[in-house]
């Protein structure tokens, strides 16, 4: 392969990486080759002999805030170094994650992240080298690390030959935009609960109709935002 989609991440915990991406269909694909993963100590970027990354905020208030020149000598250096496609800082102040993004970002040559610590990233860093500003969901974690393994893993699962079957990805755009419908698998009676007995009748036909009416249903009473609207 000439350039596999490369993941560079940005972060003062490199050794974090690649984690739970080491694992299962990421890790095997990461062994194949299909992605290439390089998780980047933002420290070597500070000049001072204690490696500081951040300093007080201007304004006063709690904590550190990541100092946007150390943060710009990295992004120069590894854009120079050719790390390739959109850059995304993780945020819980970002524009919401959807599969549609993950879907167009899976098919850029790759991703640099850059993943915050303490109360963040001087704005003036993110402006100045194009960030965009990303989240994963409503909810505040100690650091951009996770989400950016979780972004990461969505568009690694959507690279050509990650997933062997190409069924289940063209499953999944079928299901195009309701929530998914529920799963069975053995024994066929578990504590007293049986297998909804459509799924063992063999006629596809009809399984098919029960899984849509069943997506249809918890998309309605869970996600109700997802439906197009009657009018
Ligand atoms: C911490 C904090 C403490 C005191 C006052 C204000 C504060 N803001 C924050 C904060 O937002 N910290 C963030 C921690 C800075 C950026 C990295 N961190 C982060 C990213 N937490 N959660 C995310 C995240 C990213 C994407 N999607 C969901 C959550």
């Amino acid at each position: 392969m000439t350039r596999p989609w490369t993941a560079t991440v940005l972060t003062i915990f490199p050794e974090m990486f690649p984690g739970p991406l080491g694992f299962s269909l990421s890790g095997k694909a990461l062994e194949k080759g299909l992605w290439k993963l390089d998780a980047v100590d933002l420290r070597s970027y500070a000049t001072d002999r204690h490696r500081t990354v951040d300093d007080t905020p201007f304004g006063g208030g709690a904590g550190m805030v990541m100092r946007p020149d150390v943060v710009a000598r990295a992004v120069d250096d590894l854009a120079a170094g050719g790390a390739p496609g959109p850059r995304i800082y993780l945020t819980p102040r970002g524009e919401r994650l959807t599969q549609a993004r993950v879907r167009q970002w899976a098919e850029e040559p790759g991703l640099l992240l850059l993943c915050g610590r303490y109360e963040g990233v001087d704005q003036r860093v993110i402006e100045a080298r194009g960030f965009r500003e990303v989240s994963i969901g409503d909810f505040v974690l100690s650091g951009g690390e996770i989400p950016a393994m979780a972004v990461i893993d969505a568009c690694v699962r959507l690279l050509p030959g990650v997933v062997g079957d190409a069924a289940s990805l063209e499953e999944e755009s079928f299901n195009e935009g309701l929530l998914e419908y529920p799963h069975y698998t053995r024994p066929q009676l578990w504590e007293g609960r049986p297998v909804p007995e459509v799924l063992l009748s063999g006629h596809h036909a009809e399984i098919r109709a029960w899984r849509r009416r069943q997506a249809l249903e918890i998309t309605r009473r869970r996600r109700p935002d997802l439906l197009p609207t009657l009018s």
